[in-house]
């Protein structure tokens, strides 16, 4: 069972091929960047399992050590659930990040609400790099191997995952999927994440980074409403920008939004539709990717003179 949203054991398809995948998982909320202010008069109320703090006639629930709350559940029995399950997935993620390394495979990690545009920019972008190095794509999604079917018809590789009740992908069904590609070596692989902007955060898939795509649509508070998701993502594409001129969204407010929770994160405007934003987010892409290829050549480096002052 899942310690906060109900997703539960349930069976996993990848490509028609069924095998059950027990998981569940809960949130990973960052030690001081997640806290909910207490006012002085906020009242603690405990019953012997759950805990909620009332101000005023705001009521937040998740307070203590696992910041979750299930009915019935104590803190400590979900903290522990929680370490069990993310540090299985972390083991399986690092797996994925050597065979990664092993295979010079840049992997990105799409991550938003549903319809924000992920697949819409995702093949945009493979029209333009397609061709110059591998490139191929997991596409996760609770049912339909609708996406996986538009990104084959830009002629590139796709894996459907299909989660059936589970609202994110971890990293032991990609790694399943990464088996089902051909020669990876030197290429892009990107990872379109089950459309949820709360769960996939919590969640390592082995990933060089993980991209956080908002439509203009969805309102500028978000990165404030969901804040995990937006402190996982090294870069937020802000998309649906040919929309701008019909809606109130404010885009400095929501940049200032996504930056007061992760002052690092990078900001991109773009357009699937219009193009707009296109080649910064593809340069973004190559800068990164080559940045990772720098690290892997000193690591190596590294090894090869610790081996030569060996012999
Ligand atoms: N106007 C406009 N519409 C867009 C843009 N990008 C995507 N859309 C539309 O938004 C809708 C959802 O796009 P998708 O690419 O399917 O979104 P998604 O994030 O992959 O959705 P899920 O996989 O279901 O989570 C579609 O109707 C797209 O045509 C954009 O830049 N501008
Ligand atoms: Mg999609």
């Amino acid at each position: 069972m899942c310690t906060v949203c109900g997703c539960s054991e349930g069976e996993v398809s990848i490509e028609g091929h069924q095998h059950h995948h027990g998981h569940s998982h809960s949130h990973n909320h960052q030690e001081g960047h997640h806290q909910h202010s207490h006012a002085e008069e906020g009242h603690h109320h405990s019953h012997a399992e759950t805990e909620v703090v009332a101000e005023g006639n705001n009521l937040h629930f998740g307070q203590g050590a696992a910041h979750a709350h299930a009915p019935g559940m104590s803190q400590s029995r979900m903290v522990q659930i929680e370490q069990d399950i993310l540090g299985k997935n972390d083991r399986y993620a690092g797996q994925n990040r050597q065979r990664f390394e092993a295979l010079n495979l840049f992997a990105l990690n799409l991550v938003s609400s549903p319809g924000s545009g992920k697949t819409s920019l995702l093949t945009a972008s493979i029209e333009k790099i397609k061709g110059r190095c591998p490139v191929a794509v997991i596409e996760g999604d609770q049912q339909t191997a609708n996406d996986a079917d538009r990104i084959r018809e830009t002629g590139v590789a796709a894996v459907q995952v299909n989660t059936g009740k589970g609202c994110h992908l971890d990293a032991h069904m990609v790694g399943h999927a990464l088996e089902r590609f051909d020669d990876l070596a030197g290429g892009i692989l990107f990872i379109e994440n089950v459309g949820n902007l709360v769960c996939p955060a919590a969640f390592d898939l082995g990933e060089a980074h993980k991209v956080a795509i908002l439509s203009v649509t969805e309102g500028e508070d978000k990165p404030l409403k969901y804040p995990d998701m937006f402190y996982a993502a090294d870069l937020m594409l802000l998309n649906k920008t040919d929309l701008l001129p019909y809606l109130d969204f404010d885009v400095g407010q929501c940049i200032a939004a996504a930056k007061q929770v992760n002052p690092d994160i990078e900001v991109i405007q773009i357009s699937a539709r219009s193009g707009e934003g296109m080649d910064d987010w593809l340069n973004w892409i190559e800068q990164h990717r080559v940045a990772r290829i720098q690290k892997r050549i000193e690591q190596l480096n590294n090894q090869i003179s610790l081996l030569q002052e060996m012999v």
